[in-house]
């Protein structure tokens, strides 16, 4: 006989149908900064789609904008502790992963080419492998990001300007040296917290890039937009090592299949989107200062910058600068 063979009705009894165990439904949340209209979101539903496309709908996204879920810090420590599934985040991963702090080095790309380049190389390969060992979440697919821009309520265009400004940045340690050296009084802050302390006066302003600036409404509270485009950077949507290792070796196939997918649609809408937010921010009203001393800047940086790298980051640096 051919019994051995598997699925072979050599018997020719009609085989019942085998009752396939019910899948159980696995739902994932998602949380990151922006707003709902904003890049991240909406590759974050497109993403979610194709999970579920995908899966056959046995693993939903539910995607949480506008910090719903907490701010970055605390999601990412959600996502750990598996209250959260998937998270937005980049540099603020280096107080897990030093080399994530590579992500936005003041001034170390030259531009978006080349940031790109190094993201798709082993330079980029061994950053997301240490936050998937240091930070236990994994990078599923990538944001290249516009460069970050200072605003203010007077503008400010050499370092000399930032006498006495109270300015918020994200957490990130390299950024508040970096700023400090600069000459300003640099406040690590969730994001947030920035449009009402913004507002009330505790501060006098942030950095972050076109994108975000509109997303956040910070038009509101800001007249200017000083090019000052003092980081190129990128962030990961990351999703907890334990829940990636949970799945079955065809679903995460799938996930892993849909974050390629995504990856293209989002390079597609950054290309579509980034140079409209410059108009969108001066039709609410901001005023662009190009008459910034972006060379003034790096250098002023640059003991905050190099002073703040230990061993590792500066050899990763140095490799990548020279990439
Ligand atoms: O200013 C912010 O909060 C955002 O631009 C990002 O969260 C920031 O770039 C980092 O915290 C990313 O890890």
């Amino acid at each position: 006989t051919l019994s051995g063979c598997a699925g072979n009705n050599a018997g020719g009894q009609p085989q019942p149908e085998q009752p396939q165990p019910p899948a159980e439904k696995i739902v994932w949340k998602l949380g990151h900064l922006g707003n709902e209209e904003h890049i991240w979101n909406k590759t974050a539903l497109k993403f979610a789609e194709l999970v579920d496309e995908k899966t056959n709908g046995q693993i939903e996204i539910k995607v949480y904008p506008n910090e719903q879920l907490g701010n970055e810090i605390d999601t990412i420590n959600m996502v750990k502790a598996g209250t959260a599934d998937l998270v937005v985040s980049g540099e603020s991963m280096q107080n897990w992963a030093p080399k994530a702090a590579l992500m936005a080095v003041p001034y170390a790309f030259r531009d978006t080419a080349h940031m790109r380049k190094v993201i798709e190389s082993d330079l980029g390969q061994e950053i997301a492998d240490q936050i998937k060992e240091k930070v236990g979440i994994t990078p599923l697919y990538y944001h290249v990001r516009a460069p970050r821009n200072l605003t203010s309520n007077k503008p400010i265009s050499k370092p000399e300007d930032l006498k006495g400004f109270k300015m918020r940045v994200p957490n990130v340690p390299i950024f508040v040296e970096a700023w400090k050296a600069a000459g300003a009084n640099p406040q690590a802050m969730a994001f947030s917290e920035v449009f009402t302390a913004l507002q009330q006066g505790v501060i006098n302003g942030q950095e972050n890039p076109v994108d975000l600036i509109y997303s956040a409404g910070f038009y509101e509270v800001q007249k200017y937009v000083n090019e000052t485009e003092h980081v190129n950077g990128w962030v990961y949507v990351l999703i907890g090592n334990k829940q990636l290792e949970s799945l079955s070796d065809d679903l995460r196939s799938a996930v892993v299949e849909a974050a390629a997918e995504a990856q293209t649609y989002a390079d597609g809408l950054f290309e579509e989107e980034t140079t409209g937010f410059k108009n969108q921010l001066m039709e609410k009203g901001m005023e662009f200062n190009s008459n910034v001393d972006k060379e003034a800047f790096q250098k002023a940086m640059e003991p905050g910058v190099k002073g703040k790298l230990d061993a590792e980051q500066a050899d990763l640096y140095e490799r990548i600068v020279n990439f």
